[in-house]
C-alpha cells in the first residue's frame, strides 16, 4: 500500500445520524415518516439521488425545482445540525491510524460522495493528515463508479493498484474494485462482501 483512499461517513464519522435526522425532517414537512432501515439505502448515495430514493419512498413527485429546493432545505438543515461536530465524534482509531500510516509514508486520500467533506474535516481537526481530497464537489459520477478512486489515485501519483480504499458501503467496495485498488470493508454489521479484508472500525487494523 503506497496510498490510502478513505470515504468519510461510516469509515472516519458517523455523519450518517445527521443526514438522517435532517431528511426526516424534511419528510415530516412533506407528510410522510421515514424509517431508519430505509435511511440504510441513501448511504455513500449522492445528495440527489438520496432524495429521489425519499421522494420514492414518500411516493412524492416533484419538478426538478422543487427537488432543489427541498435538496437545500435538507442540507441547511443537516450543516445546521453539524455546527457543534468535533473531534469528540471520530469513529474509533481514525486518527491514530491516520497518523500510523503517515509515519509510514503512505499518501493519504479522502474519496467520498459528500460535497460538505471539506469542513467536515476541518472540524474534525483531520485535514492536515490528507495530501489529496476528493469529494461531492469534484466527481461527476457517483459509486460505484471508479471515478472517485481513480481521481483520488490521480492525486497522489499513485497507480491504483497500489493503493487501498477503506469503504463502509457496497458501492463503494464495488467502485474501489472497479478502479482496480484493493479494499477494505468497514463492517459493522457483517452485510457487506467482496473486500479484501473485514474491519468493525479502523482500529481494527492498529
Ligand atoms: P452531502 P460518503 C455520503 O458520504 C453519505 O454517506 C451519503 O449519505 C450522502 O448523501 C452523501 O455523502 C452526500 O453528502 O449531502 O453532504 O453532499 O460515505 O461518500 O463519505
Ligand atoms: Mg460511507
Amino acid at each position: 500500500m503506497k496510498g490510502a483512499i478513505f470515504d468519510l461517513d461510516g469509515v472516519i464519522v458517523d455523519t450518517a445520524k445527521y443526514h438522517y435526522l435532517a431528511w426526516k425532517e424534511l419528510a415530516a414537512r412533506l407528510g410522510f415518516f421515514f424509517k431508519e432501515s430505509d435511511n440504510e439505502r441513501l448511504k455513500g448515495v449522492s445528495r440527489m439521488r438520496s432524495l429521489e430514493i425519499l421522494l420514492e419512498v414518500g411516493g412524492i413527485t416533484a419538478s426538478d425545482e422543487e427537488k432543489e429546493a427541498m435538496a437545500k432545505e435538507k442540507n441547511d438543515r443537516y450543516v445546521e445540525m453539524l455546527a457543534s461536530l468535533n473531534k469528540s465524534e471520530l469513529l474509533e482509531g481514525a486518527e491514530d491510524y491516520l497518523k500510523k500510516l503517515k509515519s509510514e509514508g503512505v499518501l493519504i486520500a479522502l474519496g467520498s460522495a459528500s460535497k460538505n467533506a471539506p469542513m467536515i474535516l476541518d472540524k474534525l481537526e483531520i485535514t492536515e493528515y490528507f495530501d489529496a481530497i476528493v469529494d461531492g464537489n469534484s466527481v461527476s459520477k457517483a459509486k460505484p463508479d471508479p471515478e472517485v478512486f481513480l481521481k483520488g489515485a490521480e492525486m497522489l501519483g499513485l497507480d491504483p493498484a497500489d493503493c487501498v480504499v477503506f469503504e463502509d458501503s457496497q458501492a463503494g467496495i464495488e467502485a474501489a474494485r472497479n478502479a482496480g485498488c484493493g479494499v477494505v470493508a468497514v463492517d459493522i454489521n457483517g452485510v457487506l462482501f467482496d473486500a479484501d479484508k473485514y474491519v468493525k472500525c479502523l482500529k481494527d487494523l492498529l
